[in-house]
């Protein structure tokens, strides 16, 4: 599994949903070897919208929290593991998948350099979750150790500091056993830190600053 993420700004043009669906249900197991994963062509280039994530709000933006230790202020969210389906091809049935806040591609989020984040993961899906936020420097208790297991059912608070200067990064299941089966399904997500640096740079803005992200998953 290969997956980009940086080409924002980019004029580059992608079908990003025909590799995210699935024949066969999440919970399938074992996995097939060879063929059982594959999904069938997608055709449909260029005839829908291109899907962009939706960026993810703080829980409490009226209410903001303050770090005991700093007094800096903390950004909190609160996310979900889940399963859904979405329409990927249109003349298909809806495609199963198990992602975040039932959606995909999954929320973006965008932090400040420099300004505290804290994400609930609330795990409502049929397997085990742990979040790794890829590219970034995070304390060990927050980094998504493949065995610092979210069962389901139960939440876990992750930090992360955003310490680092600007860059496009991304953050994904991480989970004991069954990483990949995660990401495929949904559980991977766009994760940007801007710094106030890059706006002296003149780069396209706004509407014209999105995130694609290209992934090859084969069987
Ligand atoms: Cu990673």
């Amino acid at each position: 599994m290969f997956y980009h993420w940086g080409l924002r700004r980019s004029t580059l043009v992608v079908s990003l949903l025909a590799s995210f669906a699935l024949a066969q249900p999440p919970w399938r197991d074992p996995v097939p070897v060879g063929g059982g994963w594959a999904s069938p062509e997608y055709k449909w280039l260029f005839e829908f919208p291109l899907p962009l994530p939706p960026v993810k709000q703080e829980k409490w933006p009226d209410k903001p929290i303050y770090s005991p230790a700093t007094g800096e202020r903390i950004r909190y969210y609160e996310m979900e593991v889940s399963q859904f389906q979405k329409q990927i091809y249109p003349n298909l049935p809806p495609t199963t998948f198990v992602g975040y806040d039932g959606v995909l591609p999954a929320p973006a989020f965008i932090a400040e350099r420099g300004s505290q984040s804290v994400v609930r993961l609330t795990n409502r899906g049929p397997k085990t979750s742990s979040i790794h936020l890829h590219g970034a420097f995070s304390r060990a208790p927050f980094d998504g150790w493949a065995d610092d297991i979210v069962q389901p059912g139960q939440f876990k608070d992750y930090f992360w500091p955003n310490l680092q200067n600007g860059r496009t990064i991304w953050y994904h299941d991480h989970v004991l056993r069954h990483t990949a089966e995660n990401a495929y399904f949904g559980q991977v997500g766009a994760y940007i830190i801007h710094d106030p640096a890059e706006d002296a740079l003149g780069l396209p803005s706004g509407k014209y600053d999105i995130i694609l992200a290209i992934s090859s998953k084969v069987s």
